[in-house]
């Protein structure tokens, strides 16, 4: 009986994780309800980050799939009653130069895609805009340094307060717009405490630290709205910082760039913190 349950309840599982794959009209990622497993991947270093997640889930079950017919195999063969006089062999020099050897080979065999992702990952030297983050307990702010040196900020959008579509705990007021195949520098750091921008769809879950700025950079592929959150405990309001990214067609974004320096003040340059963003793109610029 209880057999039964636990079945109807992974197929019901199944069912909602189907049923929201393959429902909603806009394209936006999230978390949906039973999620097992990655959001969609929206970037090349997400879409590396997939490959080099299913080259390692085919390594894993191959291995547990090996350790267990092993496993069968010593309680079938050498069980006390199939193999009541059991051998006093303690060495084989082969058998033990192999199970050290076939190891290293499959450390290896990862350690070369793994690291080359990680240099993918890191930055892009032909970034082509710079978008600034800002870690603040509990919000972002974010600042277009070479798109008219605006800067806002981004804030949570409150139950009450929510329109048609939005999810809840991940809709902001102000959505970070960011323009499609285009190679983008992002520049990190907080304010207050250890925050960390996380975009599953991006591949990208970095740390922004106070008084250091950290690089990744992001090449969106398609049009529509992403949603993250802040993955660093940074307090209180924590999981009530989420972040939103609106990616639009390059003509859109250059129009709303015009519109936002419009509503958004421009940055103040005389703030130490956008003094120290502005060495950074000159230290950039030299390189
Ligand atoms: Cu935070």
């Amino acid at each position: 009986m209880l057999f039964m349950f636990k079945r109807l309840h992974v197929l019901a599982t199944l069912a909602a994780v189907a049923f929201f794959t393959f429902s909603g009209a806009a394209f936006a990622d999230q978390p949906k309800p039973w999620q097992i497993g990655f959001q969609d991947a929206a970037s090349p270093v997400m879409e590396k980050i997939t490959e080099f997640h299913d080259l390692l889930l085919i390594i894993i079950t191959g291995i547990v799939l090996f350790v267990l017919a092993l496993m069968i195999y010593v309680i079938v063969k050498f069980n006390e009653k199939a193999n009541p006089v059991p051998s006093t062999t303690s060495h084989n020099t082969m058998l033990e130069v192999i199970w050290t050897a076939v190891p290293i080979l499959i450390l290896v065999l990862i350690a070369s895609p793994s690291i080359k992702l990680l240099y993918f990952m890191d930055k892009n030297p032909n970034a082509e805009m710079t978008l600034k983050v800002t870690g603040h307990q509990w919000y972002w702010s974010y600042q277009y340094p070479d798109n008219g040196d605006f800067e806002f900020d981004s804030y949570i959008v409150d139950d009450d307060d929510l329109k048609e579509g939005q999810p809840r705990l991940l809709a902001v007021d102000n959505e970070v717009v960011l323009p499609v195949d285009t190679d983008i520098r992002i520049l990190l750091a907080s304010d207050d405490v250890i925050h960390n921008w996380a975009m599953p769809s991006f591949g990208i879950k970095i740390d922004t630290v106070p008084g250091r700025t950290n690089e990744t950079w992001v090449r969106i592929d398609k049009e529509g709205t992403y949603y993250g959150q802040c993955s660093e405990l940074c307090g209180v309001n924590h999981g009530f910082m989420p972040i939103a990214v609106k990616a639009v067609s390059k003509e859109a974004f250059k129009a709303w760039t015009v519109e936002a320096q419009k509503e958004f003040a421009k940055a103040d340059d005389s703030s130490p913190r956008i003094a120290f963003v502005n060495d950074v793109k000159a230290a950039l610029t030299a390189r």
